[in-house]
């Protein structure tokens, strides 16, 4: 399938941390013709950073867009993630698919995510879409340098939160009602929802509707003869330890956070007034607070099967740029 013609019409600025779904969700945002991107932030929670980094840069060489800026954190949340899950995304800089690509020397140097997201919110061109797809900390630090770009931000979307259901920290003296982007940094995220941003949310309560199943990738390895399919088969596959274990499954969701950019009409959603927990036992955790008037437009539902066909159809186009 080849790409439609249509202009590019959003701005959106993407902060990932590192994750393999964080990666499909650049691959993902490449493949959206209607998205402007503007830059990527790294911030160093669930991935070392200079991998990250690297990963970052073959994704963009490989769809030919070197001329998207990347800039990576400094600040360390003080929930560290845990180092097999940071250590992981090394292995997709030694994929096939990967190994060999040159990044240039511009990928070598990078400026710190807040000065960055600063410097590209100033210059949007319109009101930006702000995808989150790891813990909030540079957009809360930018802001809080530069309260007045809370104006260039006509959205932030942010896979983050367990609302209704348990959260996916299991850790010492916590009680398991976190989810891991918002335990990370736990003040930044009280902050955000503090702030009056217009905030959408995609909680593991809807993620955990939609896991990273053998028969997705089974359907997947299926169009490999697709570049990108092949690429993100390869992604996903070093998942797989963790489907199903016993105790962690991976689900789709960054990947399924993304994808609202393209088919919003996919998802089911509930305005529900939140807070954060900044601190103590449930650090972290987001949950239902009547009185707090932070409304957040929260994710509470998906059409399953509208979601994985949008991934096979998008995953088979080119990405040949004009
Ligand atoms: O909590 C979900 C977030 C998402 O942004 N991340 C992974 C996704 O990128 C943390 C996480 C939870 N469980 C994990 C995670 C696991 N089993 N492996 C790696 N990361
Ligand atoms: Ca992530």
């Amino acid at each position: 399938m080849q790409p439609s013609s249509s202009p590019a019409t959003t701005p959106v600025f993407f902060d990932h941390d590192g994750g393999v779904d964080d990666f499909l969700s650049l691959l993902l945002l490449l493949h959206m013709r209607h998205v402007q991107l503007l830059g990527v932030s790294v911030t160093p929670a669930d991935c070392y950073l200079e991998n990250a980094l690297l990963t970052t840069h073959k994704l963009l060489a490989l769809a030919q867009r070197n001329d998207v800026e990347v800039s990576g954190g400094n600040y360390h949340g003080m929930n560290a993630f845990p180092s097999d899950w940071r250590a992981k995304p090394k292995i997709l800089n030694a994929l096939p698919s990967m190994i060999n690509v040159e990044v240039g020397p511009h990928a070598a140097h990078y400026d710190d995510n807040t000065a960055f997201i600063i410097r590209r919110l100033e210059a949007a061109p319109a009101p930006v879409t702000f995808l989150m797809t790891g813990p909030c900390s540079s957009l809360v630090h930018a802001l809080e340098q530069a309260p007045s770009l809370r104006e260039k931000i006509a959205e932030v979307v942010w896979m983050g939160g367990a609302v209704d259901v348990i959260g996916n920290v299991k850790t010492y003296n916590h009680n398991g009602t976190a989810e891991w982007n918002v335990f990370w940094d736990p003040m930044s995220a009280h902050k955000l929802f503090r702030s009056g941003l217009p905030i959408t949310l995609v909680p593991l309560d809807t993620t955990n509707t939609v896991p990273v199943s053998f028969d997705f990738l089974k359907k997947l390895a299926s169009q490999a003869g697709y570049f990108f399919s092949n690429l993100a088969g390869q992604f996903w596959a070093t998942t797989i330890d963790t489907i199903p274990a016993y105790e962690y499954t991976y689900f789709m969701w960054d990947v399924l956070t993304t994808s609202y950019l393209a088919i919003p009409e996919a998802f089911q959603f509930e305005m529900i007034e939140l807070e954060v927990s900044p601190s103590s036992a449930d650090a972290g955790n987001t949950y239902r607070k009547p009185s707090s008037g932070q409304w957040v437009k929260t994710a509470v539902g998906v059409q399953k099967e509208r979601f994985y066909e949008f991934l096979f159809e998008l995953l088979k186009q080119d990405l040949v740029v004009s």
